[in-house]
């Protein structure tokens, strides 16, 4: 009996602990909450990296038409790597990112190793009409 009285007591004590710090915390934000940021899903067989960085391998189509890129945003990874794609739907274009010094033909498949953080534009570099200069995409690697 003596036992359970103070088990029972623990309990509140802790309870009462709890309810305390997530007072202070609602009304103070200068200690930084100590989340570990766990994974999502910790199904993937990646070995754990000590960065958030990329390292994967991602297979990118983009598809043109007159005159637009379906993907005028890609996102991406410090240290991934893009097996970007080129598929003509309509007209003729092709795809240059200058910084990268990358050119794509339709149909083509080219790998391009994402080393430095950065925004990369990219572009159509076959002129293929009034549109032509309308035809950009930006590769956004954080
Ligand atoms: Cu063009």
């Amino acid at each position: 009996m003596k036992l359970k009285t103070s088990l029972f007591l623990a309990t509140v004590v802790l309870a009462a602990m709890l309810a305390l710090s997530a007072c202070g915390n609602n009304n103070s934000k200068n200690t930084g909450s100590p989340s570990p940021s766990l994974p999502a899903s910790p199904s993937g067989s990646a070995p754990a990296s000590s960065q958030a960085a990329g390292g994967a391998t991602k297979d990118i189509t983009i598809t043109a038409v007159n005159w637009k890129f379906d993907q005028p945003e890609i996102k991406a990874k410090t240290g991934d790597t893009l097996k970007l794609t080129l598929k003509n739907d309509q007209g003729v274009h092709g795809i240059e990112i200058s910084d990268l010094n990358v050119k794509i033909k339709n149909g083509e498949t080219v790998e391009v190793k994402l080393d430095k953080a950065g925004t990369y534009e990219y572009h159509c570099n076959i002129q293929c009409g009034q549109g032509h200069t309308k035809m950009k995409g930006t590769i956004v690697v954080e």
